[in-house]
């Protein structure tokens, strides 16, 4: 049996930003708090220019499309198969990188004048891929020119086909690349090795874009600024759904197109896009007739846009997703999008039963010592076992590979059955570079470090167990596979502001590679608890010692019963900010990832606080000080030092004011300091 992942998280602080002058610098010239300039600084962005430029999200700052390989080829072949009025098709793939690929390539093609049709192969019939049946389809069709969105960088033998039938394929792709490029007309993909274009982490729908972009510039001989005015309010609400939906980082031109894209979504013009917005909730209409209308945000599109698009790929046909967002009359497209809805729910059905199969199958088969789960069957929806291989890599905290015998032909189970596998990875294990270390188990393979497709015989199912297993306690640490909650930056009490809070606005989108900010701020002392929606939540007010204002935090998905923590406990506390609006009154909340009792490395004892005490006494009248100097100068950690601090300001023996510079006021005390009623020692463990 599988051990269970703890559900107790590790802390991991990033390493704070050492350079103090920078973070200065640009909370000098941006006027940003000294907490945004820290965060930003934390993720790269520790210059003044680079800091702006993160935060400038004008689609000015797109690159140049003709930085990619092979872009000036596939431009003049497109091009020259639209003035010569030749039959185009573009080929793509059934996921929604791919569905939004294929609506961004054609529609433009198609407004251009181009003679052109779309395709996407079944996943089911035809699998993953460009397949030679279509092509030769295509070509006895009179076709004379592929273009392949978000799919195409392996199909080597399939391209050298097709030239014989006199077809040329240019591809567009961002899957990684193997030793061999296909000898297509043109391979546009930013994982080229030989690319030395300045972004690497388009989605498929992206590179569709840039060649659109490319496209654009030569045909109405434009530049690129020009160009991208035309083509970005058309295309990129479609750019940003891929490329939210391929999970790929918010970073660079991702940020750009995707903080782009969102804006647009939310007052849409598509008529299909507004269809599936209402049938899923995101508009919805109140008693009195009023349009309500949820943010558009990357969440939204990821849980609620994304997965309707997708499910229709998964287990019908994905081009009911390119016609609903192709769709130009009213009344068809709520008839899609209500077909989509329903596809999804019977998605989340299958989904529901192939998990608890799955679980069954992991008490069962799977050893304790297992570093990537793998299991069959031969009836599992294999458009499903993918959501399915994320759930339970989410739930064990390992990679997981879940594969599909069904649509075999034969009614014995063989040897030479082909099962189709999806695999989800962690951090730590790169499933591409897995799969190609076992690659001669495998009849196909393909992706990306965290997930990857693959198919192969039976026959070789429990020695592909086993080689993937070896490779992944080579590689895995045993750290990698504690769960791991990581923060941003500590905060003192005094820095969680509203200010703050706004300014985090400013760092959105958020979403993989540009998370939203996690803070820690320790020692805070809970005041009390009160359930919400009838206990399902919890809402906490806390206090910072020595402070009057009061905190409000709350723990979704935290049933009060259940909160294991009382009024008067320590807590240091890992959580979001944000704003809380209500009947016009703003106010800051904290939204809590994680709580544990405050804790200490060290547990001072009665004399260090005497020496503490007697030290900032020798120094009256209110004292600046650094708490790393003062640790240096008194023997202790910098760590037990603020604790000590807290733990004065708490008895009221100190007034404190926590900030980059902390000043201490001694305040009159009578007596014996009271050790034993701090609420923070309690917490430590302090024995009086
Ligand atoms: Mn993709």
């Amino acid at each position: 049996m599988l051990k269970h992942a703890s559900k107790k998280k590790t802390w991991q602080v990033a390493e704070p930003f050492s350079d103090l002058a920078s973070i200065i610098n640009i909370s000098r010239e941006l006027k940003l708090s000294l907490a945004t300039s820290r965060l930003l600084a934390g993720r790269g962005y520790a210059g003044v220019d680079t800091a702006r430029a993160f935060l400038n999200k004008e689609t000015e700052m797109l690159h140049d499309p003709f930085l990619l390989a092979d872009m000036d080829k596939a431009v003049e072949r497109v091009l020259s198969a639209i003035y010569k009025g030749e039959k185009i098709v573009v080929y793509g793939d059934y996921d929604v990188d791919g569905v939004t690929a294929v609506t961004v390539m054609y529609t433009y093609l198609h407004d251009c004048g181009a003679d052109v049709k779309y395709y996407i192969p079944n996943r089911i019939g035809e699998g993953y891929g460009v397949n030679f049946d279509a092509l030769k389809s295509f070509a006895e069709d009179g076709c004379t020119l592929v273009i392949t969105v978000d799919t195409g960088i392996t199909a080597i033998e399939e391209i050298e086909k097709a030239k014989e039938l006199g077809l040329d394929v240019v591809i567009t792709d961002h899957h990684e690349c193997r030793a061999e490029l296909p000898k297509a007309v043109a391979v546009v993909n930013p994982c080229r090795s030989d690319c030395s274009y300045p972004f690497g982490e388009l989605a498929g729908c992206g590179v569709a874009f840039k060649l659109v972009c490319a496209l654009e510039m030569r045909r109405a001989d434009v530049n690129l600024y020009e160009a991208t005015k035309t083509v970005a309010p058309r295309f990129c609400e479609f750019v940003a759904i891929g490329t939210i939906a391929d999970v790929m980082p918010l970073i660079g031109e991702n940020r750009i197109i995707v903080s782009y894209g969102l804006k647009l979504l939310e007052n849409t013009s598509n008529i299909g896009l507004s269809a599936l917005m209402r049938a899923s909730g995101l508009i919805s209409v109140d008693a009195d007739g009023g349009i309500i209308k949820k943010k558009i945000t990357s969440s939204a599109v990821g849980f609620t846009i994304a997965p309707r698009l997708n499910a229709a790929g998964r287990i019908s046909s994905a081009e009911l997703s390119v016609e609903l967002l192709l769709c130009r009359d009213e009344l068809r497209a709520e008839e899609l999008s209500a077909e989509l809805c329903e596809t999804n729910r019977r998605r989340q059905a299958e989904e529901n039963s192939i998990i608890e199969e799955a679980d069954q199958k992991i008490e069962l088969q799977c050893s304790e010592n297992d570093r990537v789960i793998v299991l069959d069957d031969d009836h599992w929806h294999h458009g499903v076992i993918g959501i399915v291989c994320s759930r339970l890599t989410e739930k064990y905290n390992l990679p997981s590979i879940l594969i599909s015998f069904e649509h075999n032909t034969g009614d014995e189970p063989s040897e030479g059955d082909i099962g189709k596998g999806s695999g989800r990875s962690i951090h730590g294990l790169n499933l591409f570079e897995a799969l190609e270390a076992c690659s001669d188990m495998l009849t196909k393979y393909g992706g990306h470090e965290l997930a990857a497709g693959l198919s192969l015989t039976r026959a070789n199912l429990d020695s592909f167990r086993r080689a993937v297993n070896e490779y992944a306690n080579e590689k895995l640490a045993e750290t990698e596979l504690c769960r791991v909650i990581d923060i941003d930056l500590k905060l003192y009490p005094e820095e969680i502001s509203q200010r703050l809070a706004d300014e985090l606005y400013l760092l959105e989108p958020f979403g993989t590679g540009n998370s939203q900010p996690i803070f820690e701020t320790d020692r805070l002392i809970i005041s009390e608890i009160t359930p919400l929606s009838g206990g399902k939540h919890t809402k906490l007010t806390l206090h910072a010692p020595g402070l009057t204002t009061v905190f409000t935090a709350l723990l979704f998905g935290t049933s009060t019963a259940e909160f294991e923590f009382s009024v008067g406990d320590a807590v240091d506390i890992a959580y979001n900010l944000d704003i809380n609006e209500f009947r016009g009154r703003r106010s800051v909340q904290l939204l809590v990832r994680d709580i544990r009792k405050a804790s200490g490395d060290y547990i001072p004892e009665r004399e260090d606080f005497v020496k503490m005490y007697l030290h900032l006494k020798e120094k009256m009248p209110p004292v600046k000080a650094d708490a790393a100097e003062l640790a240096e100068t008194l023997g202790f950690s910098r760590d037990t030092v603020l604790l000590m601090l807290d733990v004065l300001a708490e008895l009221s023996i100190i007034r404190l004011y926590r900030a980059e510079q902390l000043e201490i006021t001694l305040l009159p005390t009578r007596g014996k300091i009271p050790l034993d009623t701090s609420h923070i020692l309690a917490a430590i463990g302090y024995r009086s």
